[in-house]
């Protein structure tokens, strides 16, 4: 692993289903991706990051897998896969794959075995326990259900599921189900896939003895799933067994990392990497996700500061397929000069900083939320419980303002291609409602214009390609207490570059002592910085 090539491309993340649909079913496929890779290229993307294309029913959108050596049949066939590695090696794109071994599918040949009885061999391949005084084996509760155990009458017995109850938790304990994943990784990689995304792979590994939450009812305990002791000895192992020896990375979805316990991952051991935090992800809520509170610059620069100190190398991004979109998030959408303003804005504040950026689809022309009015528009196993659960508790305005907010379906209706019927997307009815707002915002629009979005990516990118310092600089934060601005500089030898961004919807003044030659800006006049203004300057 001495070639680090994920230090030096960017990342795009590709939602299958979502992409591009090349034969009028309405869902997205591996043939519709190869029809646009040479958009990919040409907007300076050096990495592919694939959410699962796997066998799967779906329950959540491929999160849960039913075969993992064969390809969803609406996305295509491994020819098409096998044709897609070669299409963006050919273009100089590497592919990582997406790796979900916390959970398989209920439908999975393992688990199917393993539910016919106490004595079948595949038994210990998942989480099975007796129930206590006729309820669950302990307090704990999923990401998605109230409960985190099923149970299952014809055995008598309840199995683990942090997720939905169609997405059984896989025994990590269990050393043979351990070689069959790592066999399964080795024929991806044999297929020439340059790497993985590891889907919640903090998780694998639970406490001895599944003990019980403090707390009342269901209680989510990521202290007894998340980083527990073991987890490294499993990701030490796959490094070995899988990874050793090739050319590729792997970042982890590491669900509950935090700055103290980051380098036990991605330091000098080197289970993984790269990492995935969600702090970022998490500044507007509060006790968790669907308590919808404002962005707050204070916590945002505290977040990135004691990140950028805490790892040698970060991963940059402001969403994917699990959150809503970025521009309506944290910048504005109140009219199309501020949608545009601010998307670059936080692009810029992001993409610039010590690390590799990872963007999602659709991201770049700076799609917003989805403007949901009806339980039918929903797609997600996430968003559909959450909504059932809350009218049994008579909130469902409450939830519906989650869903509005921060819902993943946000980020899942299709890509905006052009000012055509379904945006481009497919010639049939797409699988998930296309956004309204098409007409305006779409690819096709937005190559046509130099000052969008899209060829503001574009520039971005290729500026950090071209900036030595801002590939590899060091990260120091100026101006750490003021209100409006994030500033930062990065500095490799006597170069220096400065990113001053302004992040309210107020105009501000350009603090005098950043000068030096503009590489890149938008938004600001004599000195004076409009709402989501922007400098990129070398100060050489
Ligand atoms: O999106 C979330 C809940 O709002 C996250 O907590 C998310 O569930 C968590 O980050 C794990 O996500 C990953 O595994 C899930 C899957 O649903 C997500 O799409 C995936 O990114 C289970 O496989
Ligand atoms: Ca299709």
């Amino acid at each position: 692993m001495s070639e680090q090539w994920w230090k030096e491309r960017a990342f795009y993340q590709i939602y299958p289903r979502s992409f591009q649909d090349s034969n009028g079913d309405g869902i997205g496929d591996i043939p519709g991706i190869l029809s646009r890779l040479d958009y990919l290229k040409w907007l300076g993307i050096g990495a592919v990051w694939l959410c699962p294309v796997y066998d799967s029913p779906n329950a959540d959108m491929g999160y849960d897998i039913r075969d993992y050596e064969k390809i969803m049949s609406e996305f295509g066939t491994l020819e098409d896969f096998d044709r897609l590695v070669e299409e963006l090696h050919r273009r100089d794109i590497k592919l990582i794959m997406d790796l979900v071994v916390n959970h398989s599918s209920d439908e999975h040949a393992w688990f199917v075995e393993s539910r016919k009885g106490r004595d079948n061999p595949y038994r210990d391949y998942y989480i099975w326990r007796d129930g206590k005084g006729g309820k669950e084996p302990n307090n704990w509760a999923s990401f998605f259900t109230p409960s985190a155990w099923s149970y299952d009458e014809h055995s008598g017995q309840w199995y683990l599921h942090l997720f939905s109850e169609k997405q059984p938790d896989l025994n990590w304990e269990n050393p043979k189900l351990r070689e069959e994943v790592y066999a399964m990784i080795n024929r991806w990689l044999d297929r020439g896939v340059d790497g993985f995304r590891m889907d919640v792979i903090s998780a694998l590994a639970k406490a001895p003895g599944l003990p019980d939450g403090k707390g009342e009812g269901y209680v989510f305990t990521p202290e007894y799933f998340a980083f527990q002791p073991r987890l490294h000895d499993y990701l030490r192992e796959m490094r070995r067994r899988c990874f050793d020896g090739r050319q590729c990375m792997c970042v982890g979805e590491t669900t509950f990392v935090t700055t103290q316990n980051a380098n036990s991952v991605v330091g000098d051991g080197r289970e993984l990497d790269l990492l995935f935090h969600f702090d970022f992800m998490d500044m507007d809520g509060q006790d968790g996700k669907w308590n919808v509170i404002p962005f707050d610059l204070r916590k945002f620069k505290e977040i990135l500061v004691r990140w950028q100190e805490a790892i040698d190398w970060n991963t940059l991004f402001w969403g994917n397929h699990d959150q809503p979109r970025v521009v309506s998030r944290f910048g504005s959408t109140a009219t199309e000069a501020l949608r545009v303003q601010s998307a670059k804005m936080l692009a810029t504040a992001m993409y610039l900083l010590r690390g590799t950026p990872f963007l999602y689809q659709g991201e770049e022309i700076g799609m917003t939320n989805f403007p949901f009015t009806s339980e039918q528009e929903l797609r997600d196993v996430e968003s559909l419980n959450l909504l059932a659960q809350a009218r049994k508790e008579g909130r469902e305005a409450w939830a519906w303002n989650g869903i509005l907010h921060k819902g993943r379906d946000n980020a899942r209706t299709p890509m905006q291609w052009e000012d055509a019927p379904q945006a481009g997307f497919t010639t049939g009815q797409p699988w998930i409602a296309v956004n309204p707002n098409y007409h305006d915002i779409n690819v096709r629009k937005a190559q046509a214009d130099p000052d969008s979005i899209l060829c503001f990516y574009r520039e971005l990118l290729a500026l950090r390609q071209r900036e030595e310092a801002l590939l590899r600089g060091a990260f120091r934060l100026l101006l750490p207490e003021h209100p409006q601005l994030l500033a930062y500089e990065r500095t490799l030898g006597s170069d220096r570059v400065i990113v001053c961004c302004n992040f309210s919807s107020t105009p501000a003044a350009l603090p005098p002592e950043f000068t030096g030659k503009s590489l890149l800006r938008s938004g600001i006049h004599d000195g004076h910085m409009e709402p989501y203004g922007f400098t990129v300057l070398a100060d050489k």
